[in-house]
């Protein structure tokens, strides 16, 4: 147990006699704010942040949606600009989404971005610094909304993408759009050897994925629905996740039911991460859930608001990412 759980826990436990007793009041004894020592603001002021990811040297590097910008926090928690990526386009939903730091990155120096263009949403490679260069393109963009901008590196090495169905819900089913799935694609962008329908796509049916981690070799997401439920999912390779015909469990036949379904008012759920044996899955709508992989549990760090990603970090910390700020906390 790290020696900051361990004072968390005896201030929590010197807070449970106070109470208990009645002797002395809480704030004779305990921190005011015992919840706020287990997280620890490392970025603050941002412009709706997105994404999260680690360079092998521990520096952290973050997408913000809005300014476009790629910006780091390095290992002494100085926050800086490395540079605005030019040619994004910002709407409600669009903009700088996700980043993935290549898995080679010690050999290769490229990091990857998920953007939405003029035309497009698209995933692009660079070298820090240097101009990104597109290797795939033609990810339905909706005006507004339904972007998807997830991508992470699996275990398999292969760079898997959530995204949107653009507003248009017929992408989901069409296993020739790029809309509305979950990509599975080389660091080239080319269709990663073994996907189910020999392109791009890994699973459909999806409406609008935010969020991707792995339990071992097993992929899950989440998803936000319509107007009803959002939805965490098991994602196995080219299954049929329901949207637009189910929203949330239904029954039909060759269509795939969530793991869990919560109501779109409590959650709206965004990046998810495995951290310490527990899922934690962000929700725009306010806190961070805590789930087992059934999908059971709730929700923790509701004083934040809301919350965009969650990142297991290389420093053992659970990274936590609202629109404004970027925090490190322990999971509890
Ligand atoms: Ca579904």
């Amino acid at each position: 147990m790290s020696p900051r759980r361990s004072l968390v826990l005896a201030a929590a436990s010197a807070l449970a006699v106070v109470v208990a007793t009645g002797t002395a009041t809480a704030s004779e004894q305990v921190p005011s704010d015992v919840t706020a020592m287990a997280i620890k603001q490392v970025a603050g002021g941002l412009k709706e942040a997105w994404a999260v990811d680690f360079l092998p040297d521990g520096t952290a590097l973050f997408t913000e949606k809005d300014s476009k910008k790629i910006r780091k926090i390095d290992k002494a928690g100085k926050v800086s600009d490395v540079q605005t990526v030019p040619g994004v386009s910002v709407t409600k939903e669009a903009g700088l989404l996700g980043l993935a730091v290549s898995p080679k990155y010690a050999q290769d120096q490229t990091v990857f971005i998920y953007y939405t263009s003029g035309s497009d949403n698209r995933i692009a490679k660079l070298k820090l610094g240097e101009t990104p260069q597109p290797i795939l393109t033609g990810i339905p963009r909706g005006a507004q909304y339904h972007q998807g901008g997830r991508i992470k590196f699996g275990p398999d090495g292969y760079l898997y993408a959530g995204t949107g169905d653009a507003k248009n819900s017929a992408n989901a089913q069409n296993k020739n759009s790029l809309g509305g799935k979950i990509l599975r694609i080389t660091a080239d962008g080319k269709p990663a050897p073994g996907n189910p329908f020999g392109n791009a796509v890994y699973s459909y049916g999806h409406r609008n994925v935010q969020g991707l981690t792995w339990v071992g070799d097993q992929l899950y997401s989440s998803e936000i629905g319509e107007s009803t439920y959002d939805e965490l999912n098991k994602i196995d390779a080219g299954k049929n996740y329901g949207w637009p015909k189910c929203e949330g469990n239904c029954d039909v036949a060759g269509m795939t039911n969530p793991v869990k379904q919560w109501p779109t008012s409590s959650a709206t759920p965004s990046g998810i991460a495995f951290y310490q044996g527990k899922l934690y899955m962000a929700a725009l709508k306010g806190g961070t859930y805590k789930l087992d992989t059934n999908g059971s549990g709730g929700k923790i760090y509701t004083q934040l608001g809301r919350t965009r990603d969650e990142v297991a970090g290389p420093d053992g910390q659970l990274w936590v990412v609202t629109p404004s700020a970027i925090h490190t906390a322990d999971g509890n």
